[in-house]
């Protein structure tokens, strides 16, 4: 059965992740079909793209799926991992991506729903920055794009505490663009949706595409890069973050040494 079901009305696509079997867990399959998902997407001209859990679903994503994260040795979030290219897939699509959130939302699929254009969620919708949970060092591109939607203390918080943000929190600090009642989501969406496909798709996707790259900016001295890619990696050889990843295998609380 597809982890991911799509469908394009006139100008308007949706994208829908449907395993809930793993709580739509960002598996390398499931990235791989949504990235396919969104090149046909982009081929047949849609316009905007409204990316969703199915039916129902309890989580809206449980995030980078814990069973294919590297053992100690190799980043978890490097350039080339699934997710990294789901983010920057989403990020050069010349058109908008609506994030629909009515449920839970964890890990790297909070940057998943971050890295999407729009955001509109229900009093349903949390979101629950896990790397600290798990012993995982965050990337540089993920903690700035937090930081630049957040404010650095809210991200700090998030990260650290690795605390669910409520809807109605996520509102205030700048995750959702509109919180609405869940039996009013889909139209909502969907009348946003029809707005922008009304729109010059050349346009929006020359002022998206600038708003990437004023919004990547902040130009990193290398040896800053090579700093911070240098305590990632005292991270991700730890024994903290293989117990991270043990303790989530075998359903326990993780005891973190330090080390
Ligand atoms: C694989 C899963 C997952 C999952 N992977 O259902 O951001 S970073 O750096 O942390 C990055 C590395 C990242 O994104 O890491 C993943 C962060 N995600 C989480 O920490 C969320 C982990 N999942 C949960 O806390 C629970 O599953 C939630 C609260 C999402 C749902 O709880 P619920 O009781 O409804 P179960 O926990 O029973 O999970 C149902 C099935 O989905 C699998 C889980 O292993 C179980 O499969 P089995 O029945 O085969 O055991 N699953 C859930 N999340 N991230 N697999």
């Amino acid at each position: 059965m597809p982890l991911i079901l799509s469908q394009l009305d006139g100008f308007v696509g949706t994208i829908t992740m449907n395993h809930p079997e793993h709580r739509n867990a960002l598996s390398d399959q499931m990235i791989s079909e949504m990235f396919d998902a969104f090149e046909d997407m982009r081929e047949r001209k849609a316009r905007v793209i409204v990316l969703r859990a199915h039916e129902g679903a309890k989580v809206w994503s449980a995030g980078h799926d814990v069973r294919e994260l590297p053992m100690p040795g190799r980043d978890p979030l490097g350039y080339d991992d699934p997710l990294v290219r789901i983010l920057r897939e989403i990020q050069h699509l010349p058109m908008p991506v609506i994030a629909m959130i009515d449920s839970s939302v964890w890990g790297g699929a909070c940057d998943v729903a971050l890295t999407c254009d729009i955001l509109i969620g229900t009093p349903k919708a949390q979101f629950t920055m896990t790397p600290a949970k798990i012993g995982v060092p965050y990337n540089p591109s993920g903690l700035l794009r937090f930081m630049n939607i957040l404010g650095i203390n809210t991200a700090k918080e998030m990260f650290f505490s690795a605390q669910p943000i409520p809807a109605e929190r996520a509102k205030q600090v700048g995750i959702l663009n509109h919180l609405v009642p869940s039996d009013e989501l889909e139209a909502f969406t969907s009348d946003m949706a029809e707005k922008i496909s009304r729109n010059s798709p050349l346009s929006i996707a020359a002022m998206k595409e600038s708003f990437r790259l004023l919004g990547n900016a902040s130009p990193l001295p290398p040896n800053m890069f090579e700093r911070i890619q240098g305590l990632r990696r005292k991270v991700y050889d730890s024994q903290d973050y293989k117990e991270g990843i043990q303790s989530f295998l075998e359903k326990r609380p993780p005891v973190f040494v330090g080390e």
